[in-house]
């Protein structure tokens, strides 16, 4: 058995001072109750930001409404926070006019599965070259409590005084057979694999869909909390092919222990190489593209 050492607050301050990462983060701190899963997630996504030494002014955060489109805010690089359900889109537009933005969009079960679910097939099926994170709390958190198209049969709330009698979707097997070319899922109280998950979603050049489940620690004390995902969730099985997109629908279909990891992961043309190739054969020729700004030389880690 390994060595098991204390962790001291003053190495650990350290430790985060020296990897670089604060400097993705602004000087606005998260307005989130205390306790909420969406911590790990800013921290996670301020880690993949630097691993992947993307400049500050290279990326460009896109939400819609709710407690988890407060994202933007708290990071420091570009940010949209634009209406309830319609982050898709615009960060679709973001990314067709400047293909070297890092473009990352976020926001919750309400905003993405019910208002804007009507924007996420599309952004799937054309492989728009972003990053989507779902944060899921199953739950509308902002607006106090009321269910999503993602809350559990049988959750108590004020929309569902006397039990919510209507089954959940299923995202993960919604993005796999919508035709997303990257799909996973993560948990936010393991942060270390939320990070590892969020940096390879980020790497991936197409439609990224990371599902994150999060506990909403002020209105659901019965269903979505860490207690409970702590004994579902588990590691998708070890031999996993994530290039079969049919193995990875069976592990979607096991939604009441969800697996972690990569269910799928595919390259394929995204709608930018299409907009080029269909500006090629109307003859027109392609506007120099904007160069990226060089990574910085060393990372900071
Ligand atoms: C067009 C419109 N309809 C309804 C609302 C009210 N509203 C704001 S956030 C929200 C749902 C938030 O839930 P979710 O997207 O799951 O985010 P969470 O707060 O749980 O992170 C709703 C219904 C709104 N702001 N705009
Ligand atoms: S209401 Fe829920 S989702 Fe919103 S910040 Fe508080 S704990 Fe998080
Ligand atoms: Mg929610």
């Amino acid at each position: 058995m390994g060595e098991i050492k204390p962790i001291y607050l003053e190495e650990k301050l350290k430790e985060i001072e020296d990897s670089g990462r604060l400097d993705y983060r602004s000087k606005t701190l998260p307005t989130w109750c205390p306790g909420c899963g969406y911590f790990s997630i800013v921290e996670a996504v301020a880690a993949s930001l630097c691993e992947l030494n993307i400049p500050n002014e290279n990326a460009v955060m896109v939400s819609g409404i709710g407690c988890s489109s407060r994202f933007p805010f708290f990071v420091n690089t570009y940010g949209m926070h634009t209406l309830h359900g319609r982050a898709l889109p615009v960060a679709t537009g973001v990314k067709t006019a400047n293909d070297a933005l890092t473009v990352v969009v976020m926001g919750g079960d309400g905003d993405g599965f019910a208002i804007g679910g009507g924007h996420v097939p599309h952004a799937a099926r054309r492989n728009v070259d972003i990053t989507y994170l779902l944060f899921d709390n199953g739950i509308y958190g902002l607006t106090k409590g009321q269910t999503s198209p993602l809350s559990a049969v049988g959750f108590r709330t004020p929309t569902s005084p006397y039990d919510n009698p209507d089954r959940p979707l299923n995202p993960l097997l919604m993005l796999l057979s919508h035709g997303a070319s990257w799909v996973g899922q993560a948990y936010a109280g393991r942060p270390d694999h939320l990070h590892k998950m969020i940096t390879q979603a980020m790497a991936h050049r197409g439609f990224s869909y990371l599902h994150i489940l999060s506990p909403c620690v002020t209105f659901d004390k019965t269903h979505r909390t860490y207690q409970n995902l702590g004994m579902q969730v588990r590691d998708l099985p070890a031999d996993h092919d994530p290039s079969d997109r049919l193995a990875a629908m069976r592990e979607a279909m096991h939604d009441e222990t969800p697996a972690l990891g990569l269910y799928f992961s595919e390259e394929r043309p995204t709608l930018g190489d299409a907009l080029d190739g269909l500006v090629e054969k109307a003859g027109g020729e392609l506007p120099g593209k904007v160069a990226a700004k060089p990574a910085r030389k060393t990372a900071r880690r």
